[in-house]
Protein backbone atom coordinates (compact mmCIF):
# COMPACT_ATOMS: atom_id res chain seq x y z
CA UNK A 1 0.00 0.00 0.00
CA UNK A 2 1.52 3.27 -0.66
CA UNK A 3 2.13 6.24 1.50
CA UNK A 4 -0.70 8.31 0.28
CA UNK A 5 -3.28 5.74 0.33
CA UNK A 6 -1.96 4.92 3.75
CA UNK A 7 -2.23 8.60 5.37
CA UNK A 8 -5.82 9.05 3.64
CA UNK A 9 -6.48 6.02 5.43
CA UNK A 10 -5.14 7.05 9.06
CA UNK A 11 -6.72 10.94 7.90
CA UNK A 12 -9.91 9.40 7.68
CA UNK A 13 -9.71 7.62 11.27
CA UNK A 14 -8.83 11.01 12.46
CA UNK A 15 -11.33 12.86 11.15
CA UNK A 16 -14.23 10.36 11.83
CA UNK A 17 -13.45 8.84 15.46
CA UNK A 18 -16.03 6.20 16.77
CA UNK A 19 -17.33 5.06 13.26
CA UNK A 20 -15.19 1.61 12.62
CA UNK A 21 -17.52 0.31 10.07
CA UNK A 22 -16.75 3.37 8.12
CA UNK A 23 -12.99 3.48 8.77
CA UNK A 24 -13.47 -0.34 7.45
CA UNK A 25 -15.48 0.02 4.09
CA UNK A 26 -12.90 2.91 3.40
CA UNK A 27 -9.77 0.49 3.72
CA UNK A 28 -11.35 -2.19 1.43
CA UNK A 29 -12.22 0.17 -0.55
CA UNK A 30 -9.22 2.50 -1.21
CA UNK A 31 -6.96 -0.63 -1.33
CA UNK A 32 -8.26 -1.25 -4.60
CA UNK A 33 -7.46 2.25 -6.02
CA UNK A 34 -3.89 2.52 -5.59
CA UNK A 35 -3.30 0.80 -8.71
CA UNK A 36 -5.29 3.20 -10.52
CA UNK A 37 -3.84 5.98 -9.35
CA UNK A 38 -0.59 4.81 -10.37
CA UNK A 39 -2.00 5.24 -13.74
CA UNK A 40 -4.06 8.27 -13.48
CA UNK A 41 -2.36 10.56 -11.53
CA UNK A 42 -4.61 13.03 -12.55
CA UNK A 43 -7.45 11.65 -9.50
CA UNK A 44 -5.01 12.44 -7.29
CA UNK A 45 -4.18 16.14 -7.93
CA UNK A 46 -7.78 16.48 -7.91
CA UNK A 47 -7.94 15.26 -4.44
CA UNK A 48 -10.81 13.25 -5.74
CA UNK A 49 -10.50 10.39 -3.11
CA UNK A 50 -10.01 13.08 -0.27
CA UNK A 51 -13.26 14.39 -1.75
CA UNK A 52 -14.90 11.13 -2.17
CA UNK A 53 -14.88 9.82 1.74
CA UNK A 54 -16.29 13.43 2.90
CA UNK A 55 -20.36 13.31 2.47
CA UNK A 56 -21.69 15.87 0.27
CA UNK A 57 -24.18 16.81 3.11
CA UNK A 58 -24.80 15.02 6.63
CA UNK A 59 -28.51 15.52 7.93
CA UNK A 60 -29.64 14.53 11.52
CA UNK A 61 -32.64 15.19 12.74
CA UNK A 62 -34.94 14.73 16.02
CA UNK A 63 -37.70 11.60 15.24
CA UNK A 64 -40.10 12.17 18.40
CA UNK A 65 -43.16 9.43 18.28
CA UNK A 66 -45.36 8.44 20.96
CA UNK A 67 -46.44 4.39 21.45
CA UNK A 68 -50.28 3.11 21.69
CA UNK A 69 -50.08 3.71 25.30
CA UNK A 70 -49.29 7.60 25.16
CA UNK A 71 -45.54 7.79 26.16
CA UNK A 72 -43.14 9.49 24.10
CA UNK A 73 -40.45 8.52 22.33
CA UNK A 74 -37.68 10.19 20.86
CA UNK A 75 -35.19 8.65 18.21
CA UNK A 76 -32.53 9.78 16.00
CA UNK A 77 -33.13 10.10 12.44
CA UNK A 78 -30.32 10.15 9.35
CA UNK A 79 -29.80 11.15 6.00
CA UNK A 80 -26.12 11.15 4.31
CA UNK A 81 -26.13 12.81 1.08
CA UNK A 82 -22.91 10.89 -0.04
CA UNK A 83 -22.14 11.86 -3.75
CA UNK A 84 -24.17 12.82 -6.56
CA UNK A 85 -21.47 13.05 -9.46
CA UNK A 86 -23.45 10.29 -11.60
CA UNK A 87 -27.09 11.05 -10.44
CA UNK A 88 -29.20 12.07 -7.76
CA UNK A 89 -28.43 10.65 -4.06
CA UNK A 90 -29.77 6.85 -4.31
CA UNK A 91 -29.94 4.64 -1.43
CA UNK A 92 -31.91 2.59 1.53
CA UNK A 93 -33.03 3.50 4.91
CA UNK A 94 -32.43 1.19 7.19
CA UNK A 95 -34.42 1.22 11.14
CA UNK A 96 -32.32 -0.99 13.89
CA UNK A 97 -31.37 -0.33 17.26
CA UNK A 98 -27.46 -0.53 16.11
CA UNK A 99 -28.05 2.39 13.56
CA UNK A 100 -25.33 5.47 13.91
CA UNK A 101 -23.68 7.90 12.00
CA UNK A 102 -20.91 5.57 10.88
CA UNK A 103 -22.66 2.69 9.80
CA UNK A 104 -25.19 4.75 7.66
CA UNK A 105 -21.68 6.33 6.65
CA UNK A 106 -19.96 2.87 5.71
CA UNK A 107 -23.36 2.00 3.75
CA UNK A 108 -23.52 5.53 1.87
CA UNK A 109 -19.95 5.29 1.13
CA UNK A 110 -20.63 1.89 -0.03
CA UNK A 111 -23.54 2.51 -2.70
CA UNK A 112 -21.94 5.36 -4.07
CA UNK A 113 -19.84 2.92 -6.04
CA UNK A 114 -22.71 -0.10 -6.15
CA UNK A 115 -24.98 2.30 -7.67
CA UNK A 116 -22.42 3.58 -10.11
CA UNK A 117 -21.73 -0.62 -11.34
CA UNK A 118 -25.63 -0.68 -12.11
CA UNK A 119 -25.20 1.01 -15.43
CA UNK A 120 -28.00 3.49 -14.10
CA UNK A 121 -28.00 7.10 -13.19
CA UNK A 122 -27.73 7.27 -9.57
CA UNK A 123 -25.87 9.14 -6.94
CA UNK A 124 -25.42 7.12 -3.79
CA UNK A 125 -27.03 8.06 0.01
CA UNK A 126 -28.21 6.06 2.56
CA UNK A 127 -30.18 7.31 6.12
CA UNK A 128 -32.18 5.78 8.80
CA UNK A 129 -33.24 5.67 12.47
CA UNK A 130 -32.16 3.81 16.04
CA UNK A 131 -35.68 3.00 15.66
CA UNK A 132 -36.23 -0.72 17.05
CA UNK A 133 -39.50 -2.39 14.90
CA UNK A 134 -39.44 -5.14 17.02
CA UNK A 135 -42.53 -5.77 19.42
CA UNK A 136 -44.08 -2.72 17.82
CA UNK A 137 -47.62 -2.35 16.79
CA UNK A 138 -48.76 -0.96 12.81
CA UNK A 139 -50.23 1.87 14.41
CA UNK A 140 -46.61 2.66 16.15
CA UNK A 141 -44.77 2.16 13.42
CA UNK A 142 -46.97 4.51 11.51
CA UNK A 143 -46.46 7.04 13.89
CA UNK A 144 -42.60 6.62 13.84
CA UNK A 145 -42.60 6.99 9.75
CA UNK A 146 -44.90 10.14 9.55
CA UNK A 147 -42.70 11.79 12.56
CA UNK A 148 -39.44 10.58 10.30
CA UNK A 149 -40.66 12.09 6.99
CA UNK A 150 -42.26 15.29 8.72
CA UNK A 151 -38.43 16.47 8.59
CA UNK A 152 -36.59 14.25 5.99
CA UNK A 153 -39.26 15.57 3.07
CA UNK A 154 -37.84 19.01 2.97
CA UNK A 155 -34.23 17.19 2.16
CA UNK A 156 -35.46 14.65 -0.53
CA UNK A 157 -37.60 14.42 -4.13
CA UNK A 158 -37.78 12.59 -7.38
CA UNK A 159 -34.76 14.38 -8.65
CA UNK A 160 -32.48 15.02 -5.56
CA UNK A 161 -32.55 11.66 -3.44
CA UNK A 162 -34.68 8.96 -3.56
CA UNK A 163 -34.74 6.77 -0.73
CA UNK A 164 -35.90 3.00 -0.23
CA UNK A 165 -35.60 -0.24 2.36
CA UNK A 166 -33.17 -1.84 3.68
CA UNK A 167 -32.74 -3.70 7.52
CA UNK A 168 -36.37 -3.44 9.13
CA UNK A 169 -37.83 -1.17 6.33
CA UNK A 170 -39.95 -2.94 3.71
CA UNK A 171 -42.93 -2.30 1.92
CA UNK A 172 -45.46 -1.43 4.74
CA UNK A 173 -42.90 1.55 6.08
CA UNK A 174 -42.44 3.12 2.23
CA UNK A 175 -46.19 3.27 2.07
CA UNK A 176 -46.32 5.15 5.70
CA UNK A 177 -43.60 7.07 4.47
CA UNK A 178 -44.80 7.89 1.07
CA UNK A 179 -48.40 9.12 2.18
CA UNK A 180 -46.94 11.34 4.72
CA UNK A 181 -44.12 12.94 1.96
CA UNK A 182 -47.39 13.06 -0.55
CA UNK A 183 -49.56 15.27 2.18
CA UNK A 184 -46.68 17.53 3.47
CA UNK A 185 -45.49 18.30 -0.18
CA UNK A 186 -49.03 17.89 -2.45
CA UNK A 187 -46.98 15.79 -4.95
CA UNK A 188 -47.35 12.10 -6.23
CA UNK A 189 -43.97 11.29 -7.50
CA UNK A 190 -41.46 8.71 -7.61
CA UNK A 191 -39.53 10.17 -4.36
CA UNK A 192 -39.59 6.54 -2.86
CA UNK A 193 -38.93 2.99 -4.28
CA UNK A 194 -40.01 -0.23 -3.20
CA UNK A 195 -43.84 1.66 -3.71
CA UNK A 196 -46.61 -0.75 -3.64
CA UNK A 197 -47.64 -2.18 -7.24
CA UNK A 198 -51.16 0.24 -7.11
CA UNK A 199 -48.75 3.28 -6.83
CA UNK A 200 -45.90 3.31 -8.74
CA UNK A 201 -44.24 0.45 -7.42
CA UNK A 202 -42.49 -2.13 -9.93
CA UNK A 203 -42.42 -5.47 -10.08
CA UNK A 204 -40.12 -7.74 -9.00
CA UNK A 205 -38.54 -5.03 -7.10
CA UNK A 206 -39.17 -7.19 -3.45
CA UNK A 207 -37.52 -9.97 -5.12
CA UNK A 208 -35.00 -7.94 -6.75
CA UNK A 209 -32.42 -8.23 -4.10
CA UNK A 210 -32.05 -11.95 -3.71
CA UNK A 211 -32.84 -12.93 -7.45
CA UNK A 212 -29.72 -10.57 -8.84
CA UNK A 213 -27.48 -12.13 -5.93
CA UNK A 214 -28.43 -15.48 -7.38
CA UNK A 215 -28.28 -14.43 -10.99
CA UNK A 216 -24.43 -13.05 -10.01
CA UNK A 217 -23.43 -16.16 -8.06
CA UNK A 218 -24.51 -18.06 -11.08
CA UNK A 219 -22.33 -16.17 -13.39
CA UNK A 220 -19.49 -16.96 -10.72
CA UNK A 221 -20.06 -20.23 -11.01
CA UNK A 222 -20.48 -20.15 -15.20
CA UNK A 223 -16.72 -19.36 -14.67
CA UNK A 224 -15.69 -22.39 -13.29
CA UNK A 225 -17.83 -24.23 -15.77
CA UNK A 226 -20.56 -25.18 -12.98
CA UNK A 227 -23.83 -23.95 -12.17
CA UNK A 228 -26.52 -23.57 -8.87
CA UNK A 229 -28.28 -26.61 -10.06
CA UNK A 230 -27.14 -29.36 -7.37
CA UNK A 231 -25.44 -27.27 -4.93
CA UNK A 232 -26.18 -26.85 -1.06
CA UNK A 233 -26.14 -23.93 0.13
CA UNK A 234 -25.74 -21.66 3.02
CA UNK A 235 -27.86 -18.18 4.35
CA UNK A 236 -27.91 -16.26 6.99
CA UNK A 237 -30.59 -13.94 7.83
CA UNK A 238 -33.96 -14.68 7.32
CA UNK A 239 -35.59 -11.21 6.09
CA UNK A 240 -36.15 -9.62 2.47
CA UNK A 241 -32.57 -10.36 0.85
CA UNK A 242 -32.75 -13.90 1.90
CA UNK A 243 -36.02 -14.51 0.77
CA UNK A 244 -35.35 -13.18 -2.61
CA UNK A 245 -32.36 -15.91 -2.44
CA UNK A 246 -34.01 -19.08 -1.17
CA UNK A 247 -36.29 -18.21 -3.76
CA UNK A 248 -34.21 -18.62 -6.84
CA UNK A 249 -31.72 -20.56 -5.50
CA UNK A 250 -34.46 -23.33 -5.02
CA UNK A 251 -36.05 -22.30 -9.01
CA UNK A 252 -32.68 -22.85 -10.17
CA UNK A 253 -32.11 -26.59 -8.65
CA UNK A 254 -29.72 -25.76 -5.58
CA UNK A 255 -31.09 -26.52 -1.81
CA UNK A 256 -30.96 -23.70 0.93
CA UNK A 257 -29.75 -25.02 4.37
CA UNK A 258 -29.65 -22.74 6.50
CA UNK A 259 -31.27 -19.58 7.52
CA UNK A 260 -30.17 -17.49 10.80
CA UNK A 261 -31.10 -14.93 13.35
CA UNK A 262 -29.90 -13.11 16.08
CA UNK A 263 -30.90 -16.23 18.12
CA UNK A 264 -29.08 -18.51 16.39
CA UNK A 265 -28.94 -20.43 12.58
CA UNK A 266 -31.57 -23.45 11.78
CA UNK A 267 -30.08 -26.52 9.26
CA UNK A 268 -33.02 -28.11 7.52
CA UNK A 269 -31.26 -30.84 5.54
CA UNK A 270 -34.49 -31.19 3.30
CA UNK A 271 -34.08 -27.79 1.90
CA UNK A 272 -36.17 -24.56 2.76
CA UNK A 273 -38.39 -24.72 -0.11
CA UNK A 274 -42.19 -24.38 -0.93
CA UNK A 275 -44.39 -23.66 2.06
CA UNK A 276 -41.88 -22.84 3.99
CA UNK A 277 -40.28 -19.72 1.73
CA UNK A 278 -43.79 -18.64 2.66
CA UNK A 279 -43.22 -19.00 6.30
CA UNK A 280 -40.26 -16.71 5.92
CA UNK A 281 -42.49 -13.84 5.13
CA UNK A 282 -44.63 -14.92 8.49
CA UNK A 283 -41.65 -14.96 10.77
CA UNK A 284 -40.55 -11.72 9.36
CA UNK A 285 -43.77 -10.21 9.99
CA UNK A 286 -44.00 -11.33 13.53
CA UNK A 287 -41.16 -8.99 14.48
CA UNK A 288 -40.03 -11.60 17.08
CA UNK A 289 -36.53 -11.45 15.80
CA UNK A 290 -35.79 -15.64 15.69
CA UNK A 291 -35.81 -18.19 13.55
CA UNK A 292 -35.98 -21.24 15.86
CA UNK A 293 -39.85 -21.12 15.30
CA UNK A 294 -39.10 -22.34 11.74
CA UNK A 295 -37.20 -25.63 13.82
CA UNK A 296 -40.21 -26.20 15.92
CA UNK A 297 -42.41 -25.67 12.83
CA UNK A 298 -40.67 -28.20 10.42
CA UNK A 299 -38.73 -30.77 12.25
CA UNK A 300 -35.30 -29.16 11.54
CA UNK A 301 -32.57 -28.50 13.64
CA UNK A 302 -31.55 -25.39 15.78
CA UNK A 303 -28.41 -24.51 16.72
CA UNK A 304 -28.32 -21.56 19.26
CA UNK A 305 -25.83 -19.13 19.35
CA UNK A 306 -24.29 -20.26 16.56
CA UNK A 307 -23.77 -18.88 12.65
CA UNK A 308 -24.79 -20.81 9.71
CA UNK A 309 -20.92 -20.97 8.51
CA UNK A 310 -19.92 -24.27 10.03
CA UNK A 311 -22.37 -26.14 8.10
CA UNK A 312 -20.58 -27.83 5.09
CA UNK A 313 -21.91 -26.21 1.97
CA UNK A 314 -21.00 -25.58 -1.28
CA UNK A 315 -22.15 -21.90 -1.26
CA UNK A 316 -22.44 -19.41 1.26
CA UNK A 317 -24.88 -16.07 1.00
CA UNK A 318 -25.30 -14.03 3.79
CA UNK A 319 -27.87 -11.95 3.76
CA UNK A 320 -27.90 -10.31 7.40
CA UNK A 321 -25.72 -7.86 8.06
CA UNK A 322 -22.51 -6.54 8.22
CA UNK A 323 -19.53 -8.44 9.45
CA UNK A 324 -21.09 -11.61 10.17
CA UNK A 325 -18.96 -13.88 8.64
CA UNK A 326 -15.41 -13.20 10.28
CA UNK A 327 -11.98 -15.09 10.06
CA UNK A 328 -12.75 -18.24 11.94
CA UNK A 329 -16.14 -18.51 10.03
CA UNK A 330 -14.12 -17.49 6.80
CA UNK A 331 -11.54 -20.96 7.73
CA UNK A 332 -14.73 -23.08 8.16
CA UNK A 333 -16.20 -22.44 4.85
CA UNK A 334 -12.75 -23.01 3.35
CA UNK A 335 -12.05 -25.86 4.98
CA UNK A 336 -15.38 -27.71 4.29
CA UNK A 337 -14.67 -27.21 0.60
CA UNK A 338 -16.81 -24.12 0.18
CA UNK A 339 -16.60 -22.80 -3.58
CA UNK A 340 -18.02 -19.70 -4.17
CA UNK A 341 -19.50 -17.05 -1.33
CA UNK A 342 -21.20 -14.27 -3.04
CA UNK A 343 -22.24 -11.70 -0.81
CA UNK A 344 -26.32 -10.16 -0.07
CA UNK A 345 -25.69 -8.17 2.67
CA UNK A 346 -23.25 -4.98 2.75
CA UNK A 347 -20.07 -5.79 4.10
CA UNK A 348 -20.98 -9.37 5.63
CA UNK A 349 -17.43 -10.42 5.68
CA UNK A 350 -14.74 -8.61 7.95
CA UNK A 351 -11.14 -7.69 6.24
CA UNK A 352 -9.75 -10.74 7.61
CA UNK A 353 -12.56 -12.81 6.35
CA UNK A 354 -12.31 -11.61 2.81
CA UNK A 355 -7.92 -11.43 2.59
CA UNK A 356 -8.54 -15.37 3.68
CA UNK A 357 -10.84 -15.85 0.59
CA UNK A 358 -8.76 -14.46 -1.12
CA UNK A 359 -5.83 -16.30 -0.43
CA UNK A 360 -7.81 -19.49 -0.67
CA UNK A 361 -8.91 -18.08 -4.17
CA UNK A 362 -12.00 -19.53 -3.98
CA UNK A 363 -15.27 -17.08 -5.81
CA UNK A 364 -15.84 -14.37 -3.85
CA UNK A 365 -18.14 -11.52 -4.76
CA UNK A 366 -18.49 -7.98 -2.48
CA UNK A 367 -21.98 -7.34 -1.71
CA UNK A 368 -21.45 -3.74 -3.82
CA UNK A 369 -21.71 -6.03 -6.75
CA UNK A 370 -23.25 -9.20 -6.05
CA UNK A 371 -26.18 -7.07 -3.98
CA UNK A 372 -26.45 -4.50 -6.50
CA UNK A 373 -29.99 -6.12 -8.25
CA UNK A 374 -32.04 -4.10 -5.49
CA UNK A 375 -30.89 -0.80 -6.10
CA UNK A 376 -30.97 -1.45 -9.92
CA UNK A 377 -34.94 -2.56 -9.83
CA UNK A 378 -34.96 0.50 -7.85
CA UNK A 379 -33.54 2.70 -10.56
CA UNK A 380 -35.81 0.86 -13.01
CA UNK A 381 -38.78 1.75 -10.67
CA UNK A 382 -37.47 5.38 -11.41
CA UNK A 383 -37.74 4.63 -14.97
CA UNK A 384 -41.07 3.67 -14.89
CA UNK A 385 -42.41 6.61 -12.59
CA UNK A 386 -40.76 8.75 -15.17
CA UNK A 387 -42.70 7.24 -18.19
CA UNK A 388 -45.66 6.60 -15.71
CA UNK A 389 -45.94 3.48 -17.26
CA UNK A 390 -45.36 0.12 -15.52
CA UNK A 391 -43.46 -2.72 -17.46
CA UNK A 392 -44.59 -6.08 -17.00
CA UNK A 393 -42.84 -8.45 -14.82
CA UNK A 394 -40.79 -10.34 -17.58
CA UNK A 395 -39.49 -7.03 -19.12
CA UNK A 396 -38.43 -5.83 -15.27
CA UNK A 397 -36.33 -9.62 -14.36
CA UNK A 398 -35.10 -9.35 -18.01
CA UNK A 399 -33.22 -6.32 -17.29
CA UNK A 400 -32.16 -7.45 -13.85
CA UNK A 401 -30.61 -10.37 -15.25
CA UNK A 402 -28.77 -8.30 -18.00
CA UNK A 403 -27.63 -5.82 -15.23
CA UNK A 404 -25.98 -8.33 -13.20
CA UNK A 405 -24.45 -10.29 -16.14
CA UNK A 406 -22.92 -6.32 -16.76
CA UNK A 407 -22.13 -5.96 -13.54
CA UNK A 408 -20.28 -9.35 -13.31
CA UNK A 409 -18.51 -9.03 -16.77
CA UNK A 410 -17.09 -5.71 -15.68
CA UNK A 411 -15.94 -6.52 -12.41
CA UNK A 412 -14.19 -9.57 -14.39
CA UNK A 413 -12.94 -7.86 -17.34
CA UNK A 414 -11.58 -4.27 -14.40
CA UNK A 415 -9.82 -6.91 -12.35
CA UNK A 416 -7.99 -8.32 -15.45
CA UNK A 417 -7.12 -4.77 -16.57
CA UNK A 418 -5.33 -4.04 -13.75
CA UNK A 419 -3.58 -6.51 -12.73
CA UNK A 420 -5.34 -8.77 -10.91
CA UNK A 421 -7.57 -11.75 -12.80
CA UNK A 422 -10.47 -12.99 -11.01
CA UNK A 423 -10.32 -11.17 -7.75
CA UNK A 424 -13.95 -9.53 -7.60
CA UNK A 425 -13.27 -7.24 -5.08
CA UNK A 426 -10.86 -5.39 -6.81
CA UNK A 427 -12.81 -5.03 -10.13
CA UNK A 428 -15.74 -3.86 -8.45
CA UNK A 429 -14.08 -0.84 -6.67
CA UNK A 430 -12.05 -0.19 -9.47
CA UNK A 431 -14.96 0.02 -12.13
CA UNK A 432 -17.78 2.04 -9.41
CA UNK A 433 -14.85 4.49 -9.10
CA UNK A 434 -13.83 5.03 -12.48
CA UNK A 435 -17.05 6.25 -13.49
CA UNK A 436 -17.68 8.58 -10.41
CA UNK A 437 -13.98 9.66 -10.56
CA UNK A 438 -14.64 11.04 -14.35
CA UNK A 439 -17.79 12.49 -13.34
CA UNK A 440 -16.54 14.92 -10.63
CA UNK A 441 -13.57 15.70 -12.94
CA UNK A 442 -15.83 16.55 -15.75
CA UNK A 443 -18.15 18.54 -13.27
CA UNK A 444 -15.28 20.71 -11.73
CA UNK A 445 -14.85 21.33 -8.32
CA UNK A 446 -18.37 21.25 -6.69
P1 LIG B 1 -34.50 -7.27 6.63
O1 LIG B 1 -34.85 -6.35 7.74
O2 LIG B 1 -35.60 -7.76 5.76
O3 LIG B 1 -33.70 -8.53 7.19
C1 LIG B 1 -32.48 -8.38 7.87
C2 LIG B 1 -32.04 -9.70 8.42
O4 LIG B 1 -30.79 -9.58 9.09
C3 LIG B 1 -32.99 -10.19 9.44
O5 LIG B 1 -32.97 -11.57 9.46
C4 LIG B 1 -32.40 -9.55 10.70
O6 LIG B 1 -32.82 -10.11 11.85
C5 LIG B 1 -30.94 -9.77 10.50
N1 LIG B 1 -30.18 -8.76 11.25
C6 LIG B 1 -30.25 -7.42 11.14
N2 LIG B 1 -29.38 -6.81 11.96
C7 LIG B 1 -28.78 -7.78 12.64
C8 LIG B 1 -27.79 -7.79 13.64
N3 LIG B 1 -27.25 -6.64 14.11
N4 LIG B 1 -27.38 -8.98 14.10
C9 LIG B 1 -27.90 -10.14 13.61
N5 LIG B 1 -28.84 -10.19 12.65
C10 LIG B 1 -29.27 -9.04 12.19
O7 LIG B 1 -33.37 -6.55 5.79
P2 LIG B 1 -32.85 -6.87 4.33
O8 LIG B 1 -33.04 -8.30 3.99
O9 LIG B 1 -33.42 -5.83 3.45
O10 LIG B 1 -31.30 -6.56 4.47
C11 LIG B 1 -30.32 -7.59 4.75
C12 LIG B 1 -28.95 -7.12 4.28
O11 LIG B 1 -28.99 -6.88 2.87
C13 LIG B 1 -28.44 -5.80 4.88
O12 LIG B 1 -27.03 -5.84 4.96
C14 LIG B 1 -28.86 -4.76 3.84
O13 LIG B 1 -28.07 -3.61 3.91
C15 LIG B 1 -28.58 -5.56 2.56
N6 LIG B 1 -29.25 -5.12 1.35
C16 LIG B 1 -30.61 -4.91 1.29
C17 LIG B 1 -31.18 -4.53 0.10
C18 LIG B 1 -32.66 -4.36 -0.05
O14 LIG B 1 -33.09 -4.01 -1.16
N7 LIG B 1 -33.47 -4.60 0.96
C19 LIG B 1 -30.38 -4.27 -1.10
C20 LIG B 1 -28.98 -4.58 -0.95
C21 LIG B 1 -28.46 -4.96 0.25
P3 LIG B 1 -33.50 -9.14 12.94
O15 LIG B 1 -34.10 -7.96 12.24
O16 LIG B 1 -34.49 -10.07 13.50
O17 LIG B 1 -32.40 -8.70 13.82
O1 LIG C 1 -28.22 -1.51 0.12
C1 LIG C 1 -28.99 -1.31 -0.85
O2 LIG C 1 -28.57 -1.30 -2.01
C2 LIG C 1 -30.41 -1.10 -0.57
N1 LIG C 1 -30.81 -1.18 0.58
C3 LIG C 1 -31.35 -0.77 -1.69
C4 LIG C 1 -31.31 0.70 -2.00
C5 LIG C 1 -32.33 1.19 -2.98
O3 LIG C 1 -32.33 2.42 -3.20
O4 LIG C 1 -33.09 0.41 -3.56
Amino acid sequence: MSEYIKKLIAEVKAKNPSEPEYHQAVEEFVGSIDVVLDRHPEYRSAKILERLVEPERTITFRVPWMDDQGEIHVNRGFRIEFNSAIGPYKGGLRFHPSVNLGILKFLGFEQIFKNSLTTLPMGGGKGGSDFDPKGKSDNEVMRFCQSFMNELFRHIGPNTDVPAGDIGVGGREIGYLFGQYKKLKNEFSGVLTGKGLNWGGSLIRPEATGYGVVYFAQEMLKTKGQSIEGKTVAVSGFGNVAWGVVQKVTQLGGKVVTLSGPDGYIYDKDGVSGEKINYMLKLRSSAKDAVAEYAKEFKAEFHPNARAWEVKVDVAIPCATQNELDGEDAKKLIKNGCICVCEGANMPTTLEGAKLFEEAKILYSPGKASNAGGVATSGLEMSQNSMRLPWPKEEVDHRLQQIMKSIHDTCLQTADRFGTPGNYVNGANIAGFLKVADAMLDQGLV
